[in-house]
């Protein structure tokens, strides 16, 4: 294998302490569907069918909820590594849609498994499109989650990206998509196969003295060849930071905003299934489970989000702050974006992070009382502007 180095700073993954791995990386948010109402009374077959799912969802989601929450016995290996899996071939699930861009010569035949709405998951999208690579989506009942019935993570965003020996790389969380796929884009002659194994899987305990896992370098860069990266060791280390800042403080905003109320929360379930179009790739009922349920659960589990993020009751409040502070950030550079002239990974995570809550009341507020606007906005085009057709 290669010996890759960790952009400009000379760290390997295998040098860097646990402790710091688990104090740098904080639990990820987390969004099950514990509880909820189906919307409708059941009297068919069917109906006794949906009323029984929905309480399994309420049962099987409300006992993992409680699990998380109350924190479990540390009963497997802490610290044990785990290298990225590798499928001979394409799951067999339903591409719902494909961006094609003509000009993307990766051969990496990207399939993105995704919440459309999902913030993970929009900023890896956001990174994609900027980046002008072809993928399919495959959108996932974030219910049910049928579709990733064969993956061991049961978390979006996945990615399956195409080795050179043609089998696929499964790709986990989203920032380590970002930099493994970056890392890609600016070598070629990589095998993105071997570059995967560069970010792998870690489990520590964490501070209520649950195991979890999360993935080690994941906003670095993996370069053979130092050129392929001319900018300076702080700007590199400038945009990690600020990538994760997007993961560990932008995004434990988001529930809390958007399933701010019953009416709200019903609001961005109904946001999420226009542009998921839930009403074409779901049948009616389980689009209506995963909005019904989706919209109860997620308005519970945000005031408990906010609690556990300390949050104070005016959640908007912490949000327009966090726009600002990342617009005073790129006021103080004097540049359009966080990476100057063009938005750099840091650029596109924050823009990600927003974008997944764009068609919501909270996002609205943002643009009226913070200074976020340009910078989106101006972010926003030149990801269209790179991004494939979809079709
Ligand atoms: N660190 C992960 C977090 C991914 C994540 O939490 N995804 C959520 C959807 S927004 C999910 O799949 N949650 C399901 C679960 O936790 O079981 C990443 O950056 O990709």
């Amino acid at each position: 294998m290669a010996t890759f180095r960790l952009g400009a700073i000379a760290s390997i993954a295998t040098k860097i302490p646990h402790q710091n791995v688990a104090k740098l990386q904080r639990i990820n948010l987390v969004r099950r569907f514990a509880t909820g109402a189906a919307p409708k009374k059941p009297t068919s077959t069917f109906g006794l069918a949906l009323k029984g799912m929905a309480i399994g969802a309420l049962v099987g989601t409300g006992w993992s909820g409680y699990s998380y929450f109350k924190g479990g016995p540390t009963d497997h290996m802490l610290h044990e590594h785990v290298g990225p899996k590798v499928l001979d071939k394409l799951p067999d699930v339903k591409i719902m849609r494909r961006v094609v861009n003509p000009k993307d010569d990766s051969g990496l035949d990207l399939v993105l498994f995704q919440f459309q709405t999902c913030p993970f998951c929009c900023k890896v999208r956001a990174f994609l499109d900027h980046s002008g690579l072809s993928y399919s989506v495959v959108e996932v009942d974030a219910v049910l989650r049928q579709d990733i019935r064969w993956s061991d993570s049961k978390k979006v965003p996945i990615l399956l990206a195409k080795t050179k020996t043609g089998k696929y790389v499964q790709l986990t969380d989203s920032s380590m998509i970002v930099s493994s796929i970056s890392s890609f884009l600016r070598d070629k002659k990589q095998d993105i196969g071997e570059l995967a194994k560069y970010y792998p899987s870690i489990s520590y305990e964490n501070d209520a003295g649950r195991k979890v896992f999360d993935i080690m370098n994941k906003y670095f860069l993996m370069f053979q060849e130092k050129k392929v990266d001319n900018r300076t060791k702080e700007e590199q280390e400038d945009e990690r930071k600020w990538r994760a800042w997007a993961d560990d403080h932008l995004v434990h905003l988001i529930s809390p905003n958007v399933y701010r109320t019953k009416d709200e929360a019903l609001e961005t379930f109904e946001w999420f299934s226009d542009v998921g179009e839930w009403n074409l790739h779901f049948p009616k009922w389980e689009r209506d489970l995963m909005v019904y349920v989706g919209a109860f659960a997620m308005w519970g589990i945000s005031k408990r989000l906010k609690k556990r993020h300390q949050l104070s009751d005016d959640v908007r409040s912490h949000i327009y702050d966090a726009c600002d502070r990342w617009i005073g950030e790129i006021e103080k550079k004097k540049t359009t974006f966080h990476g100057g002239s063009q938005p750099n990974l840091a650029d596109l995570a924050v823009f990600g992070v927003l974008n997944s809550m764009e068609g919501c009341q909270a996002f609205k507020d943002c643009l009226e009382n913070s200074k976020i606007g340009p910078w989106f906005y101006a972010v926003k085009e030149r990801v269209l502007k790179n991004r494939g057709n979809a079709l």
